[in-house]
């Protein structure tokens, strides 16, 4: 049921701890703490999360963590020290340029494990019907190796957490540009959890997987879905490719809960990729993710974090607009920007331009997906 227009009934939890800004790799890498700092700024300066309880949460124990992660691996992850005067890198993934070790390393992914584990149980006992941590979305994790800035892969964690918790049925879709390969790999046999991972192509991006020939094995075939999107795809394709697979996909297999990982580095102006979506875009896939849920399972709906290197002009605006659409208060994308934010980020990051609305005018106007009737607000095929 959702809420009558105006009514400011809040039905989502955000999950939030200043812990999770220990999650800090060098200074160098592209996943900076500053792109969570600056989304809570923006949502705060807003008045977004006014009223809005925070759920601050612990750090997964062991016992969380042995649900996906290999007791070799975690010693390996607790042990790691950065090498002094040693080249000999740490196994396990750990140390790579991509994975460097850093102080604190095993607390701060404990956290972010515990993020969305906290999100998880809030959801599974009633508290709320959706909550978003949006430190989590650690996607690359796999059972003994960190991979692509994830050191404990948190979703699966959780996902595996609702499985001994009631629910059998598990949907987890993944709008990151990367390809959602841990999450999928973890659950590649389990016909009880549905992954579908949207991402650019296998051939042009890292780490070259989610051909749409993974389809999940053995009692599971058909429960993994990937769907490649080429270099240059704009929001209209993007949406018209994510509504032409996504709905069918979850109204035939009836999920009770919807885990989405939400990284926003499939925008245009992203560091890391080439995919072209704006802001726009992202909102409208955030809201058809809600929506879907709402239809599917319930409203039960886990959002997740991600990737998204545009820690200025794109990061904030995105999460803010998952946080929003979490708790049901629109923010239109021609909303100004608050001047307390832009003067923030402009003391924290001067040579950044910062954006001044809540949109980027994107392309999402043209909207072929659209049937007659359709609002065209979340592309919802009807
Ligand atoms: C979920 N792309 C994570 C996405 C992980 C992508 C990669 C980098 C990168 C790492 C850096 C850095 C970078 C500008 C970009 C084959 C390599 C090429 C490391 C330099 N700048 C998520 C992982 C991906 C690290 N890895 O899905 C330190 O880009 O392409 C690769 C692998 C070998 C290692 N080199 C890159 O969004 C959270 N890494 C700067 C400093
Ligand atoms: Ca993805
Ligand atoms: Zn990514």
């Amino acid at each position: 049921h959702p809420a009558p227009p105006g009514e400011q009934r809040s039905t989502g939890t955000v999950v939030w701890t200043d812990r999770f800004l220990d999650y800090t790799w060098t200074p160098e890498h592209p996943m900076k703490p500053a792109r969570l700092k600056f989304t809570m700024a923006l949502a705060e300066s807003l008045g977004l999360l006014d009223g809005v309880e925070l759920l601050a949460p612990t750090a997964a124990d062991r016992a969380d963590l042995l649900r996906i992660h290999t007791p070799d691996y975690i010693e390996a992850v607790e042990q790691a020290r950065a090498p002094v005067g040693s080249p000999q890198a740490p196994p396990y993934g750990l140390g790579s340029p991509d994975n460097p070790v850093f102080p604190g390393m095993h607390q701060a992914a404990s956290v972010i494990v515990g993020g969305t584990l906290a999100a998880a149980r809030a959801i599974a006992e009633g508290r709320t019907r959706r909550a978003v941590s949006i430190g989590g979305g650690m996607h690359h994790a796999m059972a003994d190796a960190a991979s692509g800035f994830c050191v404990y892969n948190d979703a699966a964690v959780a996902i595996s957490w609702l499985l001994d918790n009631g629910f059998d049925r598990i949907a987890y879709l993944d709008v990151d540009v990367h390809h959602g390969d841990g999450v999928q790999r973890a659950f590649y046999a389990d016909p009880r959890v549905l992954t579908v991972s949207l991402h650019q192509h296998p051939a042009t991006l890292w780490p070259n997987t989610g051909w749409p020939e993974e389809t999940g094995a053995g009692a599971a075939a058909g429960t993994a879905i990937n769907l490649p999107v080429l270099p240059g795809t704009r929001d209209a394709q993007w949406l018209r490719g994510f509504h032409a697979v996504v709905p069918g996909a979850l109204a035939a297999f009836r999920p009770q809960i919807v885990v989405s990982q939400c990284g926003v580095d499939t925008h245009c102006e992203d560091p890391l990729a080439d995919l072209a979506l704006t802001v726009d875009g992202q909102r409208a896939a955030f809201r058809a993710m809600r929506d879907l849920a709402d239809q599917h399972a319930e409203g039960r709906w886990l959002a997740v974090g991600g990737g998204g290197y545009g820690l200025v002009r794109v990061v904030p605006r995105a999460w803010t607009h998952l946080l929003a659409t979490a708790l049901d208060r629109t923010i239109a994308p021609e909303t100004a920007i608050p001047q307390d934010w832009i003067d923030l980020v402009r003391a924290q990051a001067p040579q950044v331009d910062p954006p001044r609305t809540m949109g980027d005018g994107g392309d999402i106007a043209y909207r072929p997906w659209d049937g007659p009737g359709g609002t065209g607000e979340t592309g919802d095929a009807r």
